[in-house]
């Protein structure tokens, strides 16, 4: 659950981790299983894509589903996160990413503070996005690619662009973006669901079209430290929350719990943080 302290070397030097096997094939059927009635709403916080009626990213899910509520409190998220950045963190953004299969849209290159900067006026670039792979991801649906490093050369110009996908983004252009792999290469965020994946607030990243017949379907929590918090409340809660509660940990087998009875009735505490 914790990192050995050789991950938080690689984490630190390449700016992201790929964590294999960190969540069972019940445990991500679990979270899948809530998607369908999930997706279904008509609501701001379900963003479809440009050309379709598919389901880009839905966010506010900890707020919306019991299973949800739970997994932004699983210590194999919270732990390294603490890790990371200490134990006073709070729940930023808690989002599922599709990607449809055959028309699943492009994520432009960007780092994650550039919009946080920007739009919600968050001090340092310190937050942590954690992922859990809920399809497998492969070369030919839409992987997150990752330029290595990038993060070690601090912010990068961005500006925003509200054309290319239905989600607005902070992206960074092409000149800066070559300059960046040309430094550090690519990676390709791969790997069988139930992998999770860490990356920092500067690290430059995308993903392409998703071409191919399988969909990809990625969780995404976003942690912030207390200390760091937004200072900026112009976009919508559900896209950077205001509730600076800080995260506290349940058992690891919490999230097969909400799956059964009790799960079905019972809200854990703190589960609006
Ligand atoms: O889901 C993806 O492909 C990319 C998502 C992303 O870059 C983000 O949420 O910042």
């Amino acid at each position: 659950m914790r990192l050995h302290d050789s991950e938080i070397e690689r984490f630190r030097e390449d700016g992201f981790l790929i964590l294999p096997e960190r969540f069972s094939a019940e445990e991500v059927e679990v979270l899948k299983a809530e998607l369908p009635r999930l997706f279904a709403e008509r609501r701001p916080e379900n963003f479809r894509e440009k050309e379709s009626d598919a389901v880009r990213t839905a966010m506010g899910l900890h707020l919306r589903s019991e299973v949800y509520a739970r997994v932004v409190r699983d210590p194999r998220l919270v732990e390294p996160a603490r890790q990371i950045l200490g134990d006073a963190l709070y729940v930023q953004q808690v989002k599922v990413n599709a990607k449809a299969a055959f028309s699943g849209d492009v994520w432009q290159w960007h780092y994650d503070f550039a919009t946080h900067h920007a739009e919600d006026g968050v001090p340092e670039p310190l937050a942590l996005n954690l992922h859990i792979l809920l399809d497998e991801v492969n070369e030919f649906n839409g992987p997150l690619v990752f330029i290595r490093g990038s993060h070690r050369r601090g912010p990068a110009p961005a500006t925003l662009d509200t054309v290319t996908t239905s989600y607005p983004l902070w992206v960074v252009d092409d000149d800066t973006v070559a300059g960046l792999i040309a430094e550090g290469g690519l990676v390709s965020a791969k790997g069988p669901p139930g992998t999770m994946l860490i990356f920092g607030d500067t690290l430059v990243h995308s993903s392409s079209l998703n071409m191919s017949p399988w969909p990809r379907t990625i969780f995404s929590l976003i942690l912030n430290p207390v200390s760091n918090a937004l200072t900026r409340h112009q976009r919508p809660d559900h896209q950077h929350h205001r509730n600076l509660t800080p995260v506290s940990p349940l058992p690891g087998d919490a999230l097969i719990a909400a799956a059964g009875p009790l799960g079905a009735a019972a809200v854990p505490e703190g589960t609006d943080s």
